[in-house]
């Protein structure tokens, strides 16, 4: 899954592709580079970020999407209900929704109705508050908990248990140890029966980590990728796509000997 984020704050590409000729160029870049989905968002979730209107969301990723979802499988990622409506009319494949389906209740409706895909992630708070002292029980049960209750909750509204794929939330109200403990023990999130997705492209742990800006942690994007695909990860959310199609591939290619 390749990111394609059409705003001016993301915290890694704010502003690179606002302007929609870019981001279209950019995201058939990003599926030549072997993204299989383009995750298109209008509005950066960055601890802090500024929240944005439904009309200006849908003005940055509208035409996006549009030229995009002819060619190629699009998400939207969006938690706004007239954001996804008018994407899955578009022709979107499928919504990404940080909040799991709790921000606005009634896109759930819609996603049942629409019989697209589904993404639910585990978020502790919200962007404005979520890395302010995150606490956990044990963060891996926790997260796998919520998720079960959100799957539960999509299915009772009509969503079909086979569209709906789960995520942890990588960096979503969760401490250095708490992005590390999730990526180490993601197998565990497996018993829910679901594809799961992982997102940690360029996060800022990887930063804490490593002293990298932003832009210069693909190292710690591959390490955390390479891992999570080995503990089960089925959907990677990166920005670099073909670096990271270089290190599946010799990933798998260790893991699967020729005969
Ligand atoms: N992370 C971000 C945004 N959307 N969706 C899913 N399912 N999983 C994630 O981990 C995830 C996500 C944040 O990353 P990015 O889009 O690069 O930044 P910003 O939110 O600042 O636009």
């Amino acid at each position: 899954m390749g990111v394609l984020n059409v705003t001016p704050d993301s915290f890694s590409d704010g502003g690179t592709f606002l302007d929609a000729e870019r981001a279209i160029e950019h995201g058939r870049a990003l599926a030549a580079a072997g993204a299989d989905i383009l995750d298109v968002g209008g509005e950066s979730t960055r601890p802090g970020a500024a929240a944005v209107e439904a009309a200006e969301e849908l003005e940055r990723v509208g035409p996006v999407v549009e030229a995009l979802a002819v060619e190629h499988s699009v998400s939207i990622d969006t938690s706004k209900l007239d954001v996804a409506r008018a994407a899955l009319d578009l022709n979107a494949d499928i919504v990404n929704d940080v909040t799991a389906l709790r921000a606005e209740p009634e896109l759930a409706g819609l996603c049942a109705d629409a019989g697209c895909i589904v993404v639910l992630m585990h978020m502790l708070g919200d962007p404005r508050t979520m890395q302010d002292d995150p606490r956990y029980d044990d963060v891996v049960d926790d997260v796998k908990a919520f998720l079960a209750g959100r799957i539960e909750a999509a299915v009772a509204v009509g969503i079909d248990q086979e569209r709906i794929w789960i995520d942890p939330g990588i960096g979503f109200g969760k401490t250095v140890e708490h992005n590390l403990e999730l990526t180490r023990r993601l197998g565990e999130l497996a018993d829910l029966g679901r594809p799961i997705v992982y997102g940690s492209s360029r996060k800022s742990f990887i930063g804490k980590l490593t002293g990298a800006e932003a832009d210069q942690r693909l190292g710690g994007t591959i390490a955390t990728n390479v891992l999570a695909a080995a503990n089960g990860a089925e959907v990677l959310r990166v920005h670099d796509v073909a670096a990271m199609r270089d290190a599946l591939r010799t990933a798998a290619a260790i893991q699967t000997p020729r005969g």
